[in-house]
């Protein structure tokens, strides 16, 4: 069942360690303000560039609280 999940959580971080826990101030490892691919990818290595491309509304490389919110899933 996990091996299914792969494919689905690199578009929604579903089952990974974001969805497990860590939080915005956990994955910012320089505490920029700002998550660059590589902390994401360091906490959640099965992100794809795609996925995280797709969160990155304002294309600036880097995902604001709000992107990352929105890709992390946390309406609920
Ligand atoms: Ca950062
Ligand atoms: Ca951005």
């Amino acid at each position: 069942m996990k091996r299914t999940l792969v494919a689905l959580a690199a578009l929604a971080f579903a089952g990974t360690a974001i969805a497990q826990g860590a939080s915005f101030a956990d994955i910012d490892a320089d505490q920029s303000g700002d998550l660059t691919y590589a902390e994401v990818t360091a906490v959640a290595p099965e992100i794809t560039m795609e996925a995280f491309s797709a969160a990155d509304a304002d294309r600036n490389g880097s995902l604001s609280e709000a992107e990352f919110a929105v890709l992390a899933g946390s309406g609920g």
